[in-house]
């Protein structure tokens, strides 16, 4: 049982360092929480997905800095469809 729990223990350790995990970014925002009301939800979704239309159809976008950073839930450096798709998988568990 210990043993088990040490390996628990590394594991958590293990996925706390990962980047781009659920930590705060360095700006504060929450990664996914795009419009920092402390929920990861449906919301949040839309607007990664209304903000990455606006990108890709050369419109302007509105996310700040910060949010842009929350946004990336995957950490790859863009923001689109699949950010918001991983912010809804986050909202349903
Ligand atoms: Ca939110
Ligand atoms: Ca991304």
């Amino acid at each position: 049982m210990k043993k088990l729990i040490s390996v628990l223990a590394s594991l958590v350790m293990l996925v706390s360092l990962v980047p781009g995990g659920l930590a705060a970014s360095a700006a504060g925002l929450q990664k996914g929480d795009v419009d920092g009301d402390n929920n990861i939800d449906a919301s949040d979704a839309s607007k990664v997905l209304l903000e990455y239309a606006a990108a890709v159809n050369g419109d302007e976008t509105t996310f700040t800095a910060e949010q842009s950073a929350a946004t990336d839930v995957n950490s790859d450096n863009t923001v689109d469809a699949s950010d918001a798709s991983l912010i809804l998988f986050i909202y349903r568990r």
